[in-house]
């Protein structure tokens, strides 16, 4: 992961001239109040709707693929917050994408769906309309974490700190000032995926220190029936990230609801 090609820090642009292009960014959006309010206005977990064209294991997911179009289909249908893949190499996406949504007048959060390995990529994420960034465990160490987290709350974003097994988990459990934790039910070596995994992290001793510190937790991937997020629902999550199931509908805010 470490090699991985980050093409916008290619193109970086130097971090003074972001700094001055920050201070004319309007106000950030309080993804995880919205996730809250969802949450409490509905008694299901609140909806972090997946704007995505493509995924390494599936392949194109959408022909027709418009990003805006997409997301204000998702607010219509209800969605509490967005997630726009940013990410070009494998998922087809981009930072377009994300600041055309932002411009299009999308009043949900965003969150910037990336491979953040340098703390760069989340100034620009805030100038691009971001609301709140994903941070991958799997490829951060736990220093990074912890400085980027800081970096994240100085810039108003929300951090989804995403772990798929037992000991990611506790690493991220370990770091002050952790909100959001996402549990990815697909191993991203194996694209396999499982939703019990959820369930599995959140047992027991770990399930009780996320309690204790009010940490929302959010079921990520392989999530299709109203079945599925029950059960994660069940494993205690109070978000769900959903994407592929609810984009390649006909009509992807229908989806939502369907
Ligand atoms: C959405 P799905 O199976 O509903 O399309 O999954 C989301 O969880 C998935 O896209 C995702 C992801 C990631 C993508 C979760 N973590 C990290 C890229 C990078």
């Amino acid at each position: 992961h470490k090699d991985m090609e980050v093409s916008q820090l290619k193109k970086r642009i130097p971090f003074s001239v972001l700094k001055k292009s920050l201070e004319n960014a309007p106000p950030s959006r309080d993804f995880i109040a919205a996730l809250r309010e969802a949450n409490l206005k509905t008694g299901l977990p609140g909806l972090i709707a997946e704007v995505k064209k493509a995924s390494p294991s599936r392949g194109i997911l959408r022909e027709d693929f418009d990003p805006v179009e997409i997301a204000q289909a998702y607010e219509r249908g209800g969605a509490a917050c967005l997630s726009v893949l940013t990410d070009e190499k494998f998922f087809k996406g981009s930072f377009e994408n994300l600041e055309a949504i932002r411009k299009a007048g999308v009043k949900c959060p965003l969150l910037c769906k990336e491979f953040v390995m340098d703390s760069w990529q989340i100034y620009y994420a805030r100038i691009k309309g971001a609301d709140a960034i994903l941070l991958i465990a799997a490829v951060l160490p736990d220093l990074d974490i912890r400085y980027m987290v800081k970096i994240c709350k100085m810039l108003g974003l929300a951090a989804l700190v995403e772990v798929h097994d037992e000991r990611e988990m506790d690493r991220v459990l370990g770091i002050e000032g952790i909100e959001l934790i996402g549990i990815n039910n697909r191993n991203l070596e194996t694209f396999e995926v499982d939703i019990s995994n959820t369930r599995k992290l959140l047992e027991g001793e770990r399930g009780q220190i996320i309690q204790q510190k009010e940490i929302i937790v959010v079921g990520e991937s392989g999530l299709f029936t109203p079945d599925d997020i029950a059960y994660v629902q069940e494993a205690g999550v109070k978000a769900v990230l959903v994407g592929e199931s609810i984009v390649k509908q006909s009509d992807p805010g229908k989806g939502i609801t369907g």
